[in-house]
């Protein structure tokens, strides 16, 4: 029997074997395009269902990308640049050129300044060993930005092949299944979920030259938030629509607690403005400093949440941070950041090792 494909997560289709990936039953096979059970179960029912395929396995399966030659579209989600970092991806792309493109730009403030965002992109970017030919932002699900990054796709692939490459949850395959529509050649959708590890292989759209454009398994970086947090807390941490700010004024000596997930220690001079922006499902809660360490062993997964308590305490790395710019935001990966509003602020921060914290110039207008 010639090998038949899923379409939706691109795993090699079988027949026999209920518990291994790619599994359809016998009946599917009569569908076209045809679908294995667990994206028939996730596309349908939202319900996901694990895949005996370990971080390695999609490790082994990009690597294929050096051998080649083509453009490769590297997605980041701008709202966790840190867990978005694929280690070593220079590696994997070997000397193929490569485009970066920051995804769910809809989430950001309609205040943000494009450029300012995108120049932190690039310096990020940098500072890892990555040179990319352009940075551009996009919203794959709102439909933003998204005929610029086919523009310079098609400028920059020169007739080759293009790979569209990321860890997991950046949208790739929501970017993908966008432009399957557009074109309108294609039967059936790729799967997509806010489970992380939903595209299982290679999926080839063809391109109009004969060319082929890649969907890829997202890589697993345990930096993101998905990976180290509950399903809920998840959920909760993650916005679904544009972030709103909320302005709190502080006095010298008083704490902003981001849940249990994040903790601001403003220690002066003068009064200032900080501004949270994070989902809005996510207690922002302000406390004296020398009350802070108390509350948080009592309140830690209650008041202060998520996450929903489930083991002990945490081990909370700790920064100390003095502005010098104007505005300055302070990034928690997977969280949001908080802009301190102001020069010469002294700022204590603590967070568990999982959640990078960095600073960078505030990139909203002004
Ligand atoms: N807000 C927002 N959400 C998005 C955007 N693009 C994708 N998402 C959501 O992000 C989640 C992951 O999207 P996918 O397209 O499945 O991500 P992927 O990169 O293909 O993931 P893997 O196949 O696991 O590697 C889904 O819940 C999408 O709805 C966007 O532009 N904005
Ligand atoms: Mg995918």
């Amino acid at each position: 029997m010639e090998s038949v494909y899923c379409n939706g997560c691109g795993i090699k289709i079988q027949t026999e074997d209920e518990g291994a990936p790619g599994y359809a039953p016998a009946s599917a096979l009569r569908h076209d395009p045809v679908i294995c059970r667990r994206c028939f179960r996730l596309q349908h029912y939202n319900e996901v269902q694990d895949v005996p395929m370990t971080g390695d396995d999609f490790l082994k399966l990009l690597s294929q990308i050096s051998g080649r030659k083509g453009l490769v579209v590297y997605l980041v989600d701008i709202f966790d640049f840190s867990g978005s970092w694929v280690p070593g991806l220079q590696r994997f792309v070997g000397n193929n050129p490569v485009l970066m493109v920051g995804n769910k730009l809809d989430l950001l403030p309609k205040s943000t300044n494009p450029n300012k965002l995108t120049s932190w992109l690039r310096r990020s970017a940098k500072e890892l060993g990555l040179r990319p030919l352009d940075v551009l932002l996009m919203s794959a699900e709102k439909n933003m930005g998204i005929d610029q990054v086919i523009e310079e796709m098609n400028d920059y692939r020169k007739g080759k092949d293009i790979y569209v490459v990321g860890v997991t949850n950046v949208g790739k395959s929501t970017f993908i299944n966008h432009l399957i529509r557009a074109v309108g050649q294609q039967e059936g959708t790729i799967t997509t979920s806010h489970f992380p590890g939903t595209t299982l292989d290679f999926i080839g759209i063809p391109l109009d030259d004969g060319q082929m454009l890649y969907d890829t398994p997202g890589i697993v970086n345990l930096h993101q938030a998905a990976h180290f947090i509950s399903e809920k807390d998840y959920r909760q941490v993650m916005p679904t629509r544009e972030i709103k700010p909320v302005v709190f004024q502080l006095n010298e000596g008083q704490t902003l607690f981001l849940g249990g997930m994040g903790r601001i220690d403003y220690i002066g001079p003068g009064r200032r403005s900080l501004i949270v922006y994070t989902s809005n499902r996510l207690t922002v809660h302000r406390t004296r400093t020398d009350h802070a360490d108390d509350l948080f062993h009592r309140q830690y997964g209650q008041l202060l949440s998520p996450p929903s308590r489930t083991r002990g305490l945490p081990e909370l790395k700790s920064y100390d941070f003095r502005t010098d710019g104007l505005n300055t935001d302070i990034v928690f990966s997977g969280l949001g950041w908080v802009t301190v509003k102001g020069r010469g602020a002294q700022i204590h921060v603590f967070a568990p090792e999982s959640i990078s914290v960095s600073r960078r110039t505030s990139i909203i207008k002004g």
